[in-house]
């Protein structure tokens, strides 16, 4: 007698239906949606948050004494709270709302970068930043006169550490780097690199974009002295991103932005500032934004950051695998399954945003372009590439319907191309 076999539950299965976005169809076929490290999907939970946030507590936050500005503040902190334990931050005051990633690093680049930096300092960064890690530096190095170096890859197309170790010296006062790369899917052992930079005395800033939505970061254990995120990459809603800064290095800080909310005393010459970290919080912060963030976190946290990971490996896995089958493509970055859940590749002389066009008639949404990593895309000698980037709702199943999307894209344009 043989027993019935019956597939494993998947993290997917389990999940799939908090997505209301998923269950739709575009031009009449399933949606499969892999544009995922451009910005994630909603579950319910997410979205209810937000909803009840406006209709039951909406007030300004550290303002009123009433009794909706006591539960708006409340419900903001505690979301501060839950962001500080999702990256296991010392204290809620390490970490600081911002809108997005990119705000975050602007607001190191000029509130610490601006205001310490001096002529021959020097900052590395790599080749693989995206353009967010990118040109405020270029600022903060043309205002200052610090000079900026690049880590550079491997033939592997991950990051050089030897390259990186050659770079280090007495002169080197910041190392800003992405954990993981939202181009070439390598996962960079930040850790290492920041206890390199601290024999040099240098400080360390992680962009960790692509990466706290993805597997546990632990804030402790990399330190680093600043580490950014985006919300809307980890379930949570557009504006509402994070700064984690140590105590010691974010009080040491001038103010980034003046207005309300960051003072301790005004008078009409001259103020002083309030401590970490509404120092960094200037002005009617997104409060919902910030709160429907903290709802995003206690999802991921009840999924487990450690299963994520491990369910996307095995995603990622079946998509390098099958990727490789298809004729003509050139798949970026280090082979699975040691790399993040996105893959970024060529397909012969087919021009990415045609390929992107043909797969959205199929229903599939992935991303063409230069993903905001331009110098990486002219290192790796093309201008764009398309990108498939899973999350955890994702499925095997939708992979091997990309592919067979692909496999009919290659049949299409090889006809085009013959026809001429
Ligand atoms: N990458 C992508 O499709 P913002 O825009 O501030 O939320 O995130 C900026 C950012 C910074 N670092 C990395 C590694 C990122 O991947 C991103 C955003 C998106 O790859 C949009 S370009």
């Amino acid at each position: 007698m043989t027993l019935p076999t019956t597939a494993p539950v998947t993290l997917a299965d389990r999940v799939r239906a908090d997505f209301p976005i998923l269950a739709q169809s575009i031009h009449g076929q399933p949606l499969i949606y892999f544009d995922n490290a451009a910005t994630s999907q909603k579950p319910r939970a997410v979205l209810d948050a937000l909803t009840a946030y406006y209709e039951q507590d909406n007030a300004n936050v550290h303002r009123g004494v009433h009794t909706l500005s006591a539960r708006a503040t409340d419900a903001y902190e505690a979301a501060r709270q839950k962001v500080a334990r999702l990256v296991n931050a010392g204290r809620p005051a390490e970490i600081i709302f911002t809108r997005n990633a990119t705000e975050a690093i602007n607001l190191v680049a000029y509130a610490w970068g601006l205001t310490t930096l001096q002529p021959g300092d020097e900052i590395i960064l790599s080749v693989m930043e995206h353009h967010s890690n990118l040109v405020p530096w270029q600022w903060v190095a043309q205002r200052t006169g610090a000079r900026l170096r690049f880590i550079q890859l491997t033939p592997e197309e991950t990051l050089d550490l030897d390259h990186y170790r050659s770079l280090l010296n007495d002169r080197t006062r910041l190392v800003s780097v992405v954990q993981v790369s939202n181009t070439l899917g390598c996962i960079n052992p930040v850790a290492e690199m920041a206890a390199l930079a601290h024999t040099w005395g240098a400080k360390v800033l992680i962009d960790a974009c692509q990466s706290v939505p993805h597997m546990t970061v632990n804030v402790q254990a990399i330190d680093c002295d600043w580490l950014v995120a985006s919300g809307h990459k980890m379930c949570g809603p557009t504006g509402a991103g994070f700064l984690y800064g140590k105590a010691e290095v974010l009080r040491a800080m001038p103010p980034f932005l003046g207005g309300g909310e960051m003072i301790a005393d005004v008078y009409l010459e001259s103020s002083t500032y309030a401590n970490i970290p509404q120092r960094f919080e200037a002005g009617t912060p997104a409060i919902a934004e910030a709160i429907t963030l903290g709802a995003a976190v206690d999802y991921l946290q009840s999924l487990g950051l450690d299963a994520i990971h491990a369910y996307e490996e095995t995603l990622v896995t079946h998509l390098w695998k099958r990727l490789g089958e298809v004729p003509g493509i050139r798949r970026l970055g280090p082979a699975a399954p040691h790399r993040a859940g996105l893959v970024a590749f060529t397909l012969g002389d087919v021009h990415p945003h045609d390929l992107s066009t043909l797969l959205d008639e199929a229903g599939i949404a992935i991303r063409a372009g230069h993903h905001c990593t331009q110098p990486l895309h002219r290192i790796l000698g093309t201008q764009s590439t398309a990108r498939a980037s899973l999350y955890f709702y994702n499925t095997v199943v939708e992979i091997d319907r990309f592919i067979e999307v692909l496999q009919e894209s290659v049949a299409f344009f090889s006809g085009v191309f013959e026809e001429g």
